[in-house]
């Protein structure tokens, strides 16, 4: 209110119509006119002269603040539908540089709960299991790469929560070098950490692991959700191997590179796998 009565004042000084006898009191009078327009706007009166509006006077949304140096997270981000199931839509982010327990690289994923209000989420806090803004996916293995692609999954095990993908393309499974790994997460409610070696053993109730094919597929390079592929009413995946060929020449793996995946695997759970519908590059 102050400010608004200290702006008025200002402006009745700058607009002074006595100088309309001269076309220069005509352009003194615009130019104050145009100055009494932007102090008296919702930003103008807000932000100092010569000031950077902050992201949250500038809109609604809020930001998301990485954990540790050289983690990366941002490098890859999707929608993931309503993992917690309290009627807002929530957001995956990838940080495929981290590393979870010193395991250097193995990279991580935060689940971050929608809300209303725009004040930042710290990642930091919810890698402990202690912030009630989401959870945290932990990878598994030195430089797995975790989190280098993520996607919601929608609900692959039709449990009534969104599920989400995350792509781990430098994995060794079963020591197929950079075969690459795959990982879809299950809603839940908590905020306790997900450990993906815990996925990985099939002991988990909290997702299952899709496990590349051969070395230097990469495969989890890219992952995303596919709808109800295959009509079964369960929500289905889709994986890509980005380096993956069908005994062509490295020449050949080169350009069909530049176009897309030549391997790809379209899948349907309940619970666990029960159709895998392989689609070869053709
Ligand atoms: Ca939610
Ligand atoms: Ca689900
Ligand atoms: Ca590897
Ligand atoms: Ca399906």
């Amino acid at each position: 209110m102050r400010t608004s009565v200290l702006a008025l004042w200002t402006c009745a000084r700058k607009v002074r119509p006595h100088e309309l006898r001269r076309w220069r009191g005509w352009l003194s009078v615009s130019l104050g006119v145009w100055w009494c327009a932007l102090a008296l706007s919702p930003v103008g009166a807000q932000v100092p002269s010569g000031a950077v509006p902050s992201v949250s006077s500038r809109s609604q949304g809020f930001i998301l603040n990485g954990s540790s140096t050289n983690d990366f997270s941002g490098k890859s981000v999707s929608g993931a539908g309503d993992v917690n199931g309290d009627g807002l839509d929530d957001v995956i982010v990838g940080a495929d540089s981290a590393s979870p327990d010193g395991l250097n690289i193995a990279g991580r994923s935060y689940v971050v709960f929608g809300k209303r209000n725009n004040r930042p989420v710290e990642l930091a806090d919810i890698e402990s299991g202690t912030s009630p803004r989401g959870f945290v996916i932990n990878g598994s293995t030195a430089n797995d790469n975790s989190g280098r692609s993520v996607s919601g999954a929608g609900d692959v095990n039709g449990d009534g929560l969104d599920d989400v993908i995350v792509g781990a393309s430098g994995a060794d499974p079963a020591g197929r070098y950079d075969a690459g790994r795959s990982y879809v997460v299950f809603g839940k409610r908590n905020t306790q950490p997900v450990e993906l070696a815990d996925i990985e053993s099939g002991t988990s109730p909290h997702g299952f692991v899709i496990n590349g094919s051969t070395a230097n597929d990469n495969s989890g390079e890219s992952v995303s959700g596919a709808g109800d592929v295959n009509g079964d009413g369960l929500d289905d995946v889709i994986v890509g191997a980005v380096n993956a060929f069908d005994g062509v020449t490295d020449s050949l793996r080169s350009g069909l590179q530049e176009h897309h995946s030549p391997l790809t695997l379209a899948i349907s759970l309940p619970p666990f796998l029960t159709h895998v519908h392989q689609l070869l590059y053709q």
